[in-house]
């Protein structure tokens, strides 16, 4: 078949919207009509250039939702008409990551995925003159139609909003799972988030969620303070106004270090002063930002001997197939909020305004429909 897409055909340039072929699903793989899309900061590390390991031509976008038009030989879970969202981290449920409890890191399709291609080796894009074009993260959510492994959908049930639910497939589940799933965060904890944007907001909204009792969030953007009010920030610092030390400051603001803290701006020096500002003995800090290329984390040792942990999460730690959905379902109880998030709407003719925005620190999310 043919479907519309934004191809990234070279690193630096801009998306350009076209006609591609796509074959059907092959053994294990389902054919997706992508229904919205939302526009995340990895798409531009790879469409910009500055992610390493980036690919193309290739159709990004790994964040969003759809509905299941075919389903290949031997797949058992989905059918047509069913509503999925894209995992960039599959769910297998049988390999040695999946079994272990303390990883949501599915390697099952781990090694083809990175390398922009189906389980068999092969991508299902192609140019029209028959050149191939690569996946990306699995999901390719930036063309009409995309085709995925099976134990990369999250099925959810059908009266979830598309242009809201497809948000859940990043950027929602990241910060919300990073407290949840990662931090697991207890009712009456503290909390730092620093960066206060698409995935800081969704940390924020976690913190909550679980019931913690102080919420500080850290931006050197004040226009992000009545946003963060409204997710759950009880108490706001930009560290341009701090005068002395930040992490002095956070600590004597959270009564001795907070319980947990969380990096959702890539910075490294950041996630130095998050690890720092987390409670002696017992605090735990979380990377959820990805630091350029080459980047280096530091801090003094006797900061660990001294009881706080660095960790890291990817995806919040959810195991997507099994987590998704009662995000989804979260959202549609109202227990946890997405509209507000989404600033903006376009048309896939018009996705490079949406990279546009998120440069101008003018959009939380930008959604695109189909
Ligand atoms: P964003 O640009 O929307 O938000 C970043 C915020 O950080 C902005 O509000 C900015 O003003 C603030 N900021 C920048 N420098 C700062 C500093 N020195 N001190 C305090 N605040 C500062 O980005 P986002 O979409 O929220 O993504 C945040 C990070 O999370 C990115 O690095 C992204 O790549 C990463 N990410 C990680 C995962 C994962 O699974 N681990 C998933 C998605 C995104
Ligand atoms: O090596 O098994 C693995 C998983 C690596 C990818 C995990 C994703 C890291 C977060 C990137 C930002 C997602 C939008
Ligand atoms: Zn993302
Ligand atoms: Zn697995």
């Amino acid at each position: 078949m043919r479907t519309k897409a934004a191809v990234a055909l070279e690193a630096g340039k801009p998306l350009e919207v076209m006609e591609v072929n796509l074959e059907g699903p092959k053994e294990g793989e389902v054919l997706v009509e992508i229904k919205a899309t939302g526009i995340c900061h990895t798409d531009e590390f790879t469409r910009s250039g500055d992610d390493p390991e980036g690919l193309f031509p290739a159709i990004l976008g790994h964040e969003g939702a759809g509905v299941v038009v075919e389903v290949g030989p031997g797949v058992k879970s989905l059918e047509v008409g069913d509503h999925v969202i894209p995992l960039y981290t599959a769910e297998c449920r049988e390999c040695e990551y999946c079994l272990h409890p303390k990883t949501n890191l599915c390697q099952k399709v781990r090694a083809t995925q990175g390398k922009g291609v189906m389980p068999d080796g092969t991508s299902r894009f192609s140019m029209l003159d028959g050149t191939p074009i690569l996946h990306y993260m699995g999901c390719s959510t930036f063309s009409n139609y995309t085709v995925l492994p099976e134990i990369s959908l999250a099925k959810i049930r059908k009266d979830a909003p598309f242009d809201k639910v497809c948000y859940i497939g990043c950027g929602v589940t990241t910060g919300i799972g990073a407290v949840i799933y990662t931090a697991k965060a207890e009712i009456g904890c503290r909390g730092v988030v620093f960066g206060l944007g698409g995935i800081g907001l969704n940390v924020l909204q976690g913190l909550r969620l679980a019931g913690a009792d102080q919420i500080v969030g850290v931006d050197l953007n004040n226009d992000k303070k009545e946003m963060a009010e409204r997710f759950g920030m009880t108490h706001f610092v930009n560290p341009a106004e701090v005068e002395g030390d930040l992490v002095a400051h956070l600590v004597e603001l959270t009564g001795g270090g907070a319980d947990y803290t969380f990096d959702a701006t890539g910075n490294v020096g950041v996630m130095r002063t998050a690890l720092e500002c987390a409670h002696k003995g017992w605090g735990e800090s979380i990377i959820i930002g990805v630091a350029p290329a080459g980047a280096e984390i530091a801090t003094r040792p006797f900061q660990l001997v001294t009881g706080r942990s660095w960790r890291g999460t990817a995806f919040g730690g959810a195991r997507g197939r099994t987590d998704v959905p009662k995000i989804v379902d979260w959202y549609m109880d109202g227990k946890i909020e997405i509209d507000p998030m989404i600033t903006h709407k376009l048309k896939l003719e018009d996705i490079n305004k949406g990279f546009d925005l998120m440069h101008a620190g003018e959009s939380i999310r930008a959604v695109v429909e189909y």
